[in-house]
């Protein structure tokens, strides 16, 4: 029985990694990445799929759209997407291959932007409010206006300060102030749980990002650390309400961790900052349909 559609889209070298870092963000879930060695000089491949909780074929017969793009996707926040995109946009020097938001002429409203040239992307979203609903309640990735506290550890520091940078960048991009963002060190991973619990009940802040960095060949009592560490951080966060997110990278090897840390694996620091911004970003919203529904 059909279980999903792949659109693939061959891209050039050049391209690629510009291209995993817009889809990844505008907040698209990762998918299982793949890489596959050159068995002839110059035919090494690598592919990194992106998920939509929706997808669909469409077949159009009659009047050709006069859209012209390669992928069209639909979202709930239209202008918080444009300007997440215009963002991505300006960092990268290309702040004019994005349209102005337009209205459509199936009753919605849509933005076009080519992330590298020669690579279309629509985004659009439904004017009518009950058909542009969030298939879920989901929180979106505006960092503004957010206070973040950050708790790295020292151990492993080659890897733990790759994570961090991945978190900063993760979370200034998303539109979060520096000086909104705390920094704490602690010495190592089995000392993240305490430190973000102090920081979280102080109420200063949205959200506590956990870094760290377990390498099972050099950690005496490695699973007995590891799941203190990630006890304790899941016990602050079920105590204080406040979203921890998880960025303790657990790995066979120092090559495991650098893969995870920025190499080919994506960086998990910026994962997890995502994470936390996108949490908040829950809350806020669940609290806003609560006060709403209570004031029905
Ligand atoms: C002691 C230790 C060891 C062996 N390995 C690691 C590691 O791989 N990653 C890490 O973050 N920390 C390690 N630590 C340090 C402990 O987390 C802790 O800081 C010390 O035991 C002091 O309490």
């Amino acid at each position: 029985m059909i279980k999903g559609i792949t659109w693939i889209r061959p891209v050039a070298s050049a391209e690629f990694d510009r291209l995993v870092s817009f889809f990844s963000a505008l907040g698209f879930a990762p998918g299982r990445s793949w890489d596959q060695p050159a068995e002839r000089p110059g035919v090494a491949s690598r592919g990194r799929p992106f998920l939509a909780p929706m997808g669909n074929l469409e077949l159009i017969d009659g009047e050709p759209p006069t859209l012209k793009t390669h992928l069209l996707v639909e979202v709930t926040e239209l202008d918080a997407v444009h300007e997440v995109t215009r963002r991505w946009l300006k960092k990268h020097g290309a702040e004019d291959r994005i349209a102005a938001v337009e209205e459509t002429h199936w009753k919605s409203r849509l933005f076009t932007v080519e992330p590298v040239p020669g690579f279309t992307v629509a985004f659009w979203q439904w004017s009518d409010p009950l058909r542009s609903r969030a298939v879920a309640l989901e929180g979106d990735l505006s960092a503004e206006g957010m206070r973040f506290a950050i708790v790295v550890a020292r151990w492993n520091t080659v890897i733990t300060e790759r994570l961090l940078t991945g978190a900063l960048d993760a979370l200034l991009r998303s539109g979060a102030r520096r000086d909104q963002i705390e920094i704490a060190r602690v010495p190592g991973s089995w000392e993240i749980p305490v430190a973000a619990q102090k920081l979280a009940e102080t109420g200063a802040f949205d959200a506590v990002i956990a870094l760290g960095c377990l390498l099972r060949g050099e950690t005496a009592h490695y699973e007995a650390i590891y799941n203190e560490v990630a006890r304790g951080i899941g016990q602050s966060q079920q105590e204080t309400g406040v979203p921890h997110s998880f960025g303790v990278l657990t790995c066979e090897t120092l090559e495991q961790a650098l893969d995870r840390a920025g190499l080919k694996g994506g960086n998990k620091g910026f994962e997890a900052a995502a994470a936390a911004i996108e949490m908040v970003s829950l809350q806020r919203k669940i609290a806003a349909k609560t006060k709403a529904g209570a004031g029905a």
